[in-house]
């Protein structure tokens, strides 16, 4: 007999009543239902392709891996095509921004730009899913990078990042965490919408020291934009340093697998499901937000968070969490809209449609949102494995 699925908190709730004694981890519960979910979501995806013959196919759809089963050596491709963007020369003009030197640079002047737009609005999930393919799209076509694009699961390593094999600080890994720096005050970031927070200071705080980012093999030359002391020239001037960390099991816990299950079980709207991502009651946040929170110091910062190469990771993973999402029911759920196109609403602005253009600057041409809503009948042909 299949049993119907019951949520982890009424499981306990349950439990507590009845005085049964407690042996469940809810976490390990929610992350059990994520692998029920990603495969209804697979099922969906692969049923809706399975007879075509053009277009998006069983057969040429790509397939977006977790980073801790990627082989060595594409992990090692991944790591040495990002290099590969600082190497080539950027394509944003020294008048727009003097600091941007390689192309690299350009996916980060980009999301300056764009952040009051993109984020706590109904451009979040639309925007960054583009952003991301293109991204992937320059590490094919300048640094012949093919293998497949990896997303970090951070619902897996939600207890403490400093366990991610994507912090290992190995050579395959995107470099540890930064050094301990003691008697830190927290960074106060600034959010779009004229809002702002307390991050309190982990487990780093200074220079990545270990793996292919450390400090002397990789050069962060943007920002700050969202927190003190910021850059020259609104953080577009040229401000070489280190990549810095600070691992945070604090808020890993904002991206445990309950906080994924519950979006995902819970909303039927895009609204309930973007709002719980990125901005809970409105404020900039959400599960996105702990994920960049969680890595700290160049990822906290909302405007120029793609310093960080581990970025990237991340935001497939918002994507494929959205995936999931719209996988369950692709007919309904893939061509949803909502929110509006400024940061919190503030300042008011119009509605998201799915005709709302989105500027992709030097990166790319112009999209809509309709153009980014489903991943196998526009231009994307992906399903995350
Ligand atoms: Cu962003």
């Amino acid at each position: 007999m299949k049993l119907p699925f019951i949520p982890a908190g009424l499981m306990l709730l349950a439990c507590q009543i009845l005085a049964v004694p407690i042996d469940i981890d809810p976490e390990i519960e929610a992350s059990k239902r994520i692998d029920e979910l990603h495969k209804q979501y697979q099922h969906n995806i692969f049923k809706t392709i399975s007879n075509r013959t053009t277009g998006c196919t069983s057969k040429n759809i790509q397939r977006r891996k977790e980073w801790s089963t990627l082989s060595k050596e594409d992990k090692h491709a991944f790591i040495t095509a990002i290099h590969c963007l600082n190497t080539l020369p950027a394509r944003t003009p020294l008048t727009t921004a003097p600091g941007a030197r390689f192309l690299y640079d350009d996916f980060i002047v980009t999301h300056i730009h764009q952040t009051p737009a993109v984020h706590a609005s109904g451009l979040f999930l639309p925007f960054h899913r583009h952003l991301v393919h293109l991204f992937q799209n320059t590490l094919r076509t300048h640094c012949a990078y093919h293998a497949p694009l990896p997303y970090w699961d951070w619902t897996k390593t939600y207890a403490d990042p400093r366990n991610a094999d994507v912090f290992d600080g190995s050579e395959y890994s995107l470099g540890g965490n930064g050094v301990y720096v003691p008697g830190r005050n927290p960074t106060r970031i600034s959010l779009p919408g004229g809002l702002s927070k307390d991050i309190p200071p982990a487990t780093g705080g200074g220079c990545v020291t270990s793996g292919p980012f450390a400090e002397g093999r990789f050069e962060v030359r943007l920002g700050p934009v969202g927190y003190e002391p910021r850059g020259p020239e609104g953080g577009l001037g040229y401000n070489p340093r280190c990549l810095t960390r600070d691992l945070s099991p604090e808020f890993g816990y904002g991206t445990r697998p309950s906080a994924v299950t519950e979006l995902v079980d819970g909303c039927e709207d895009v609204e309930c499901f973007s709002v719980g991502m990125d901005a809970p009651r409105g404020v900039p946040g959400g599960i996105h937000g702990s994920g960049h929170w969680q890595v700290g110091l160049n990822a906290l910062d909302v405007y120029a968070s793609p310093s960080d190469p581990v970025f990237w990771l991340h935001h497939a993973h918002v994507d494929r969490v959205w995936a999931l999402w719209q996988g369950q029911n692709l007919e309904e759920r893939t061509y949803q809209v909502w929110g509006t196109l400024t940061a919190a609403n503030d300042p008011p602005s119009e509605e998201a449609t799915l005709d709302t253009p989105m500027d992709f600057e030097v990166l790319g041409e112009p999209r809509t949102i309709k153009d980014t809503s489903s991943t196998i009948d526009g231009e994307y042909c992906y399903v995350y494995e």
